[in-house]
C-alpha cells in the first residue's frame, strides 16, 4: 500500500501540475479524484420531482470543454432514460417527465443502475463509472380494507375473552403497499359516536393478526346488534406519517338458552334476565257442592274463601 500511496500522491499531485498533453496527465484523466468504494451510491426518495440531482459531481478527473478538452461523457445502461447527464458539471439528474418513480407495486422501482462512461481523449483509453440510485420508500399509501364492511355472528352465551372475529387473516383484511414498516398493518378499534357502547363491547387481541375477542358479556334479550369500527394504520416510523383507514364490522349477538320458562306477560326487571310474574288472582268462593269439577279436584282440602298467587315457580 505504500508503493501504491505513493503512486497516487504523485499522479495525483502530478495532474495539479501537468498540462492536458503531457504523459503524467493522461494517466489520471477519467479515473475518480475522490477516495471510497468505486461505484458512486445514491439515495433519493421515491416520487421525486423531475429534475431532482441525483449526483452532484461525479469527480472525475478531466475536462470535456474546448480549449484543452481532455475527456467526454456518456450515459449507458439508462434504461427508461430515467438518468440525464450533464457533462460539463458531471452531474446527474432525475428524468421523470409525465411519470413518477413509483418504488410502491405495480412500477416497484426500487433502484435505478447506470454507467457514466469516460473517454480519455489523448490515449482513448476508457473507463467506465458505475452509478447505483437507490430509491427509498416514501409513506405514499394508505391501508385498504379488502371488504367495504365485515360481519360476525356471536352467541349471547360467549365468555369474556372468546376470540369472536379471525376475519383480518390471510390478507382479508387491510393491505398497505407500501414497503417496510410503511407497509404494516396494525389494527384497533374505534370509538363510534353512533354506536357509543360498541367499542367497550370487544377488544383487539393482537394489533398486528386484528383478531377481536368479546370484553363484554353479550346479552340479546337487551341488544341485538353492535356496529363496531376498526381501524387499520401502518406503522410508519415517525407518527404524523402514519396512514390509516376504518371499516364496520356488524356483530349480530345470537339468542342462547339463558332463560327458564316463565309466565307471560311479565315484566323484565331493567338490565337483568329476570322477569317479573304478573299476578294472578283467583277468587273461590265458599265450595259447599263437593261435585263440581274443581272442588272435586281440591278433595276437601280448602272450606273457606281464600287467594292464590301463580308464580313462576
Ligand atoms: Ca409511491
Ligand atoms: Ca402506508
Ligand atoms: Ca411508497
Ligand atoms: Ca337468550
Amino acid at each position: 500500500w505504500q508503493y501504491e500511496g505513493k503512486l497516487l500522491l504523485l499522479l495525483t499531485s502530478a495532474h495539479l501540475l501537468c498540462s492536458p498533453f503531457s504523459w503524467c496527465c493522461q494517466l489520471v484523466e477519467c479515473k475518480l479524484y475522490r477516495g471510497g468504494p468505486p461505484a458512486t451510491i445514491v439515495t433519493i426518495d421515491e416520487e421525486s420531482p423531475n429534475g431532482t440531482i441525483l449526483v452532484e459531481n461525479m469527480q472525475i478527473n478531466g475536462r470535456v470543454q474546448n480549449p484543452e478538452q481532455t475527456i467526454s461523457l456518456t450515459l449507458l445502461r439508462n434504461y427508461d432514460y430515467w438518468v440525464i447527464l450533464d457533462p460539463v458539471l458531471q452531474r446527474l439528474y432525475l428524468n421523470s417527465t409525465g411519470r413518477v418513480l413509483d418504488r410502491d407495486p405495480p412500477n416497484s422501482i426500487t433502484s435505478i443502475g447506470v454507467d457514466v462512461q469516460c473517454t480519455n481523449e489523448k490515449v482513448g483509453i476508457v473507463i467506465v463509472h458505475e452509478v447505483r440510485i437507490l430509491v427509498r420508500d416514501k409513506n405514499d399509501n394508505s391501508p385498504q380494507f379488502q371488504q367495504s364492511s365485515y360481519y360476525v355472528a356471536v352467541n349471547e352465551l360467549s365468555p369474556i375473552g372468546t376470540t369472536i372475529f379471525t376475519g383480518f387473516s390471510g390478507n382479508n383484511g387491510a393491505i398497505d403497499i407500501d414497503d417496510g414498516p410503511n407497509g404494516q398493518i396494525e389494527y384497533a378499534i374505534q370509538y363510534n359516536p353512533n354506536d357509543p357502547l360498541s367499542n367497550r363491547t370487544v377488544r383487539v387481541a393482537s394489533a398486528l393478526s386484528g383478531n377481536i375477542i368479546l370484553a363484554e358479556r353479550l346479552n340479546y334479550e337487551e341488544r341485538t346488534r353492535y356496529f363496531i369500527i376498526v381501524q387499520a394504520n401502518d406503522r410508519a416510523p415517525y407518527l404524523p406519517n402514519q396512514r390509516t383507514a376504518t371499516t364496520t364490522l356488524t356483530l349480530d349477538v345470537l339468542d342462547g338458552d339463558d332463560l327458564g320458562p316463565m309466565f307471560l306477560p311479565c315484566v323484565l326487571v331493567s338490565n337483568t334476565r329476570d322477569c317479573i310474574p304478573v299476578f294472578y288472582r283467583v277468587v273461590i268462593p265458599e265450595l259447599t257442592d263437593f261435585r263440581g269439577c274443581l272442588g272435586s279436584w281440591l278433595n276437601g282440602r280448602i272450606s273457606k274463601a281464600s287467594s292464590y298467587h301463580l308464580s313462576n315457580t
